[in-house]
Order: C-alpha cells, then sequence, then structure tokens
C-alpha cells in the first residue's frame, strides 16, 4: 500500500465518532451536496460528529435537522464504518437508515439537499468508499466496512457482514 501501513484494526481505537443517515422514501434517497468540513464539495448523507452525552442515532437525528431541516423518522442502523486516515486519523462512523423525514427539506449554511432515484446514486461525486457499501444499505444487509484514506484518495478497503 503507498504512503501507510495498514492498522492493526483488532486494537484500532478512534480519534472520533461521526453518523451518516440516509433516509429513503417513495425510492428516493435525501441526500446532501456538503458545504464546508470534512468532505466540502462532495456528495453525501446527512452527517457529523456525535456530541459528548449523544447517542450515535440521537446525532444522526440532530444532524439531519441542522443540515436539512428535516426530522427523519423510522431510523434504525445500518452498518458501521472504519477510517483510517495516512495523517493518524482515524474516525468511527455509524451509519442509519430512516423511512421517512418530517418537513421539507431545505438548504443551509452546511448543506444543500436533493432526493434522487436509488437507482442513480451519484457515486462519482461521492466519497470512493461509498459505492462499496451502499449497496449493502440499499440491500438491508448489516456492514461493516473497513478503509484506509490519504486525504480523500481511498487506498484500501473491504466490506463485511455485521
Ligand atoms: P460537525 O457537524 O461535526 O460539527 O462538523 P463537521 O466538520 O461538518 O463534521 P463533519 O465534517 O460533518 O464530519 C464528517 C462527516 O463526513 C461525517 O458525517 C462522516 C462523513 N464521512 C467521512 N468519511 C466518509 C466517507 O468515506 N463516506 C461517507 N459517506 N461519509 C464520510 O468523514
Amino acid at each position: 500500500m503507498v504512503g501507510m501501513n495498514e492498522p492493526d484494526w483488532s486494537a484500532w481505537k478512534p480519534t472520533e465518532r461521526a453518523v451518516l443517515c440516509f433516509a429513503i422514501k417513495d425510492g428516493r434517497m435525501l441526500l446532501i451536496r456538503k458545504k464546508r468540513g470534512l468532505g466540502a464539495g462532495k456528495i453525501n448523507g446527512p452527517g457529523g460528529r456525535i456530541e459528548p452525552g449523544e447517542s450515535a442515532m440521537e446525532a444522526a437525528c440532530r444532524e439531519t435537522r441542522e443540515e436539512v431541516g428535516v426530522t427523519p423518522t423510522g431510523v434504525s442502523q445500518a452498518g458501521e464504518l472504519r477510517f483510517q486516515f495516512a495523517d493518524g486519523y482515524a474516525l468511527h462512523c455509524s451509519v442509519f437508515t430512516a423511512t421517512g423525514a418530517q418537513g421539507d427539506p431545505a438548504e443551509t449554511d452546511e448543506a444543500a439537499p436533493f432526493w434522487v432515484e436509488t437507482s442513480a446514486i451519484p457515486y462519482a461525486e461521492m466519497w470512493a468508499d461509498d459505492a462499496h457499501w451502499m449497496p449493502w444499505l440499499l440491500a438491508g444487509k448489516p456492514f461493516r466496512g473497513t478503509f484506509c484514506f490519504d486525504g480523500d484518495r481511498m487506498l484500501k478497503g473491504r466490506v463485511e457482514p455485521l
């Protein structure tokens, strides 16, 4: 692998914990164009870092409200992601789905929301790992994705059942 050694995943500890929330309703998924922070410019689901005292599911709902102004309903965990970056930063991400979203998505300083058919997810504009695990999410198969990145370049990764 170029640029970094793969960590010992059995002893791996994240620097920070984050969440993602993908609402899917009538065959369409609620995505955002992220305007700032990690992954600015990319398309993603609403999400962000978990705050102290908050559960991952609470963070998923809060971030979705903050970023696009809707409250997700029917939220459940779909999988988890482990990211090791070459600079030493390590991020754990809990991935949630929602079966609905109350309210109309609206653009904020953080994100521009849009609905897209689940058959037309714009992987080319998303983080490189997403195309590997999104099919598991869409199929309702619990997954764990493990990835090494150098900046936003994916060096290595795998997805396995959780
Ligand atoms: P805050 O909301 O935590 O206050 O600030 P932030 O600085 O905007 O946090 P964040 O960037 O939103 O947190 C990073 C988000 O990006 C988090 O939701 C996880 C997500 N993310 C990665 N890597 C990848 C990836 O490879 N794929 C996808 N889909 N999301 C990723 O950090």
